[in-house]
């Protein structure tokens, strides 16, 4: 009989967290997550799987730690002895990252080696398989399209050059050690269960919002920024397979498609059937509408980023050739599915204030 396997998830309380989680439950993994302490409840996006320690499934656990505390890491593995690592906890927003460097660095960046160092102390190291959440923020504004895994790194934020610390030091412990690490290099997945503040979600609650007299107007930042979205459900799917190869190695998942802001919001509008006009057409300099004097979305440059990432489209070939990995989804349907998601949230009046 096979031995079951043991999976440990940090960030399980994030995007991704639960999508992976599910994924691993499906294919009869005992799944152990990671959540650091807070003063409110922060598992609203894995409810369907824990509700208390004693009203839970079955083969899901959590644990208290954090990535700024190396013990708390090193009792985790300790006590699990997993079979793979999924390494997804981060500060993960990029224009965040500008007002909080160095707790940005020392999660996203030294987090991982402790997170590595612990398992090779425990001598965990020829066991476990590793998996480090990348990202296409690495490319930064670099001239090749589409970018793949021989394209140059160029972070352009404090998160991004943390997560190159983190991709280097995950090959380190790879080419060093002989661990089994991999670097998954995503492009934005998004999602129903996508944070609030992200460009995505941000437009289709406001969408939702809107639509339902909730919400007067959406004030976005760059608006010309393209990028690669696909549905983190599908990604979450490439991680797993990235762990199943004999050889560990760096992957990229991507659509291969790209669209600017501006589309994604005039689709997510057009999906709720409440018409936009952008400054320049029917809004006044101010952004105000005129014929309504509301304004239904307004330019603030405190979205803007001291140095923006301003267009990235990735090339999943390897990922295809030697994963077997495609991605699903559609924008289309991305956006839908979001629209949706968010248009039942505001019907019920549950949509928060942002
Ligand atoms: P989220 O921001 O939704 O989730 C981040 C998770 O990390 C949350 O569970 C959060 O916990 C946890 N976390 C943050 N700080 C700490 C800490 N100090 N100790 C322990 N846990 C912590 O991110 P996503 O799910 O979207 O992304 C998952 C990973 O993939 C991240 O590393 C991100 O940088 C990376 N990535 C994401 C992409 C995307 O498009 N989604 C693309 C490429 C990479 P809490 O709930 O308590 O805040
Ligand atoms: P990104 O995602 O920075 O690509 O990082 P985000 O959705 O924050 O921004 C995408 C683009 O939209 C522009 N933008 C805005 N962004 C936000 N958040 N809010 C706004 O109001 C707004 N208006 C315009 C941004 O300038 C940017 O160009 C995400 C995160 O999940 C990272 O953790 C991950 O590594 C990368 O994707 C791949």
């Amino acid at each position: 009989m096979t031995k079951r396997k043991v999976a440990l998830i940090t960030g399980i309380t994030g995007q991704d967290g639960g999508y992976l989680a599910d994924l691993l439950l499906s294919k009869g993994y005992e799944v152990h997550g990671v959540r650091r302490r807070t003063s409110s409840f922060n598992t609203q996006r894995i409810t369907h799987l824990y509700r208390g320690p004693h009203d839970r499934v079955a083969d899901f656990h959590l644990h208290y730690a954090d990535m700024t505390d190396g013990m708390s890491l090193f009792q985790v593995l300790r006590d699990v002895k997993p079979d793979e690592v999924y390494n997804l906890a981060a500060q993960s927003h990029v224009r965040i990252s500008f007002d909080k460097p160095e707790y940005t660095s020392d999660v996203n960046g030294l987090g991982v080696v402790r997170l590595l160092e612990a398992i090779r102390l425990l001598g965990m190291g020829n066991d476990v398989r590793f998996y480090q959440a990348s990202t296409s923020e690495l490319f930064g504004n670099v001239q090749e399209v589409p970018q793949s895994e021989t394209t140059p790194f160029r972070p352009r934020s404090p998160y991004a050059i943390s997560k190159h610390f983190a991709f280097l030091t995950t090959a380190n412990y790879r080419e060093a050690y002989g661990f089994h690490a991999s670097n998954g290099i995503l492009f934005n997945h998004e999602g129903p269960f996508r944070g609030e503040s992200f460009v995505s979600r941000k437009i289709t609650r406001a969408a939702a919002a809107i639509t339902h007299g909730q919400q007067e107007k959406l004030v976005l930042g760059n608006i010309n920024a393209t990028r690669d979205w696909g549905h983190a459900r599908d990604y979450v799917d490439g991680m797993w397979r990235m762990l199943q190869q004999e050889e560990p190695g760096d992957y990229v998942l991507a659509t291969g498609e790209q669209h600017s802001v501006r589309e994604f919001a005039e689709l997510a509008f057009e999906m709720v059937g409440t018409p936009i006009e952008w400054a320049g057409s029917g809004l006044d300099e101010k952004g105000l509408d005129k014929k309504s004097g509301k304004a239904l979305i307004e330019i603030d440059p405190r979205f803007y980023r001291p140095a923006e990432v301003n267009s990235l489209v990735g090339n999943p070939a390897k990922a295809r050739d030697e994963l077997g990995w495609v991605h699903r989804t559609t924008f289309d349907q991305l956006v839908a599915e979001m629209v949706e998601a968010d248009m039942k949230i505001a019907a019920s009046g549950a949509l928060s204030a942002g």
